[in-house]
């Protein structure tokens, strides 16, 4: 069944199969963006949008940093700070960390297992180009009579049903949308992995990156249809008179938060597991030593994964559930520490007497693990059950979430951007431009989100647009850490345009201890990767 592969490689296909553009370069114009089926075209638009979507989440993270720089209403009215807070949120999860994770898959998964594409190209550039159009639909949504979604990116009933606008539903529809193509792009992935492996790249052999992206994968199957399902019940509640949530009609609100949850907490996961890939290649580079552990770290990923399926109800204890339960979700919640400290341990022993150097990538692969490891904790700390009940609500969770996923996630994806930048465009990016991003970033996101503890702990709510007198300094310092942060995301673009536009040029190599099949390649990668597979040893 090769009919609908665009790839040249396989000598048993037959002539009548060969699509003539597959022997030369890209399409030109506009058209090789819209019609495009290879994966390093696709895999740059989704990081372009990725990108994107994080400056415009980011604005809105700005809005809600300004109108809390003081106590008091200032800048917006308390309808619109939710929106603001509730689009940051979902433009966030849906538009820039999973995209970008995507965008990486698909450049990277086939070079790195040495296939010449994505197994299903077509399909690749449908679950791309259906995203931007999601994402116009929610952001037009604000502009609604009424306004958008304002209810949290977690859209809790009755908020989601009684007590939101019409533009709910625009919401769900731009969810499904979102939701269509991470399955697509997943099922590409396991796919590819499935059947297009080099001969000789065994399971074990396959780079970690690789690992973990199979494993979100098959997390992203089994949840987002839970997605799927919670929002279309929120819509039939709303719009078609369905009581799933409406405890007045025989449903129940806490179901909601049941199968919102079923879904959320391996959410979170999909958007770590990556990281962890991420990490585990930057890490043995720049210390010039092999991972420790590596078959560990494929067991400690897929515990990982399967143990994100029964702790979901560590974000509901307050809900009042029957002890026994508490106690169940508090000790499944903690035993996720045990694969993570495996993870984390076997990057520390891999640094241990490695000959260390710190070029840019490797900043932030040492951040992310530093940082990632606080997040870790505080996860712990609110795993507590009696503990979360103080901080559950407060800016505790907050400042937890953030370190897992800004400095977690999204210093791993800055790591990947400069780490394989020069073998995407050919050039060795702008070191010292790179490197006070780095510094920038580092500095102002930990003012931003480590007194967000504090906060938590002293008793600020989350999502309100006012608070107490006694937290006004401490908010003032969160906020110049949010706008410093924000700038400094401004000195990445200008080193990624200027590494596209120029600069020394980038051997095969360009880090000396980096290994796997993506370095043989010459940079930039050619269009087509891999027309005769390489012989994995
Ligand atoms: C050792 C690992 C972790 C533990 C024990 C843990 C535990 C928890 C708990 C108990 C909560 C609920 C707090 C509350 O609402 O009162 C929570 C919230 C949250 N966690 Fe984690 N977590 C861990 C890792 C992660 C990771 C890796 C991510 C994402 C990459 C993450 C993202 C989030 C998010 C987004 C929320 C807030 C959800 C919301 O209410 O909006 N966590 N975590
Ligand atoms: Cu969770």
């Amino acid at each position: 069944m090769h009919a609908t592969r665009e790839i040249d490689a396989a000598p048993d296909m037959g002539v009548e199969q060969h699509h003539d553009h597959a022997h030369h370069g890209p399409a030109s114009g506009l058209m090789r963006w819209v019609t495009t089926t290879n994966h390093k075209d696709i895999g740059t638009l989704y990081l372009w949008f990725a990108f994107i979507m994080f400056l415009v989440g980011g604005a809105m993270a700005m809005v809600i940093r300004a109108e809390l720089f003081q106590p008091g209403l200032q800048l917006v009215d308390p309808h619109f700070f939710n929106q603001m807070t509730t689009v940051h949120g979902l433009i966030m999860v849906f538009g820039a960390v999973m995209p970008a994770f995507t965008g990486l898959a698909n450049w990277l998964v086939p070079m790195m297992i040495g296939a010449p594409d994505m197994a299903l190209p077509r399909m690749n550039n449908w679950s791309f180009w259906i995203l931007p159009f999601a994402f116009l639909i929610l952001l037009s949504s604000l502009f609604m009579e009424g306004g958008g979604p304002a209810f949290g990116w977690t859209f809790y009933a009755p908020l989601s049903t009684t007590y939101s606008g019409d533009s709910t539903a625009l919401f769900v529809f731009s969810v499904h949308i979102m939701g269509m193509s991470s399955i697509m792009g997943a099922i590409n992935v396991i796919v590819t992995i499935f059947n297009l492996r080099a001969p000789g790249m065994t399971m074990m052999k396959m780079p970690l990156f690789v690992w973990t992206w199979l494993i979100t994968a098959f997390l992203l199957i089994a949840v987002m249809p839970v997605l799927a399902g919670a929002v279309t019940m929120v819509l039939t509640d709303k719009f078609f008179g369905t009581d799933f949530f409406n405890a007045a009609g025989g449903g129940d609100p806490v179901l909601f938060q049941h199968i919102f949850w079923f879904f959320g907490h391996p959410e979170v996961y999909i958007m770590i597991l990556p990281s962890f890939g991420i990490i585990s290649a930057i890490l043995p580079t720049f210390a010039r030593k092999k991972l420790f552990g590596y078959s560990s770290m494929v067991y400690a990923t897929a515990s990982i994964a399967g143990l994100s399926f029964i702790v979901w109800a560590h974000h509901m204890f307050t809900t009042g559930m029957p002890l026994f339960g508490e106690l169940f979700f508090m000790y499944c919640t903690m035993l996720i520490a045990v694969p993570t400290g495996v993870k984390v341990f076997n990057w520390v022993a891999t640094l241990w007497r490695g000959s260390i150097t710190f070029e840019v990538p490797m900043l932030f692969a040492l951040a992310f693990l530093v940082l990632f490891t606080i997040g870790g904790f505080s996860g712990l700390m609110l795993a507590i059950t009696p503990a979360d009940f103080q901080y559950h609500d407060t800016y505790f969770v907050v400042a937890h979430f953030h370190y897992v996923l800004v400095t977690g996630a999204i210093f791993s994806i800055m790591a990947a951007a400069y780490y394989w930048l020069p073998k995407w465009t050919g050039h060795m990016f702008d070191e010292g431009l790179a490197k006070l991003h780095f510094w920038c970033s580092l500095i102002s996101v930990n003012l931003l989100f480590f007194p967000m503890h504090f906060l938590g702990l002293a008793g600020m709510p989350r999502r309100i647009p006012d608070y107490a007198l006694q937290f006004a300094d401490v908010n003032k310092l969160v906020s110049i850490g949010g706008f410093a942060f924000g700038l400094s995301q401004l000195i990445f673009l200008a080193v990624v345009i200027k590494c596209i536009r120029g600069g020394e040029k980038a051997p095969a190599k360009p880090w000396e201890g980096a290994e796997g099949l993506e370095w043989t390649l010459p940079s930039p990668a050619p269009y087509h990767t891999f027309e005769t597979p390489p012989e994995v040893k």
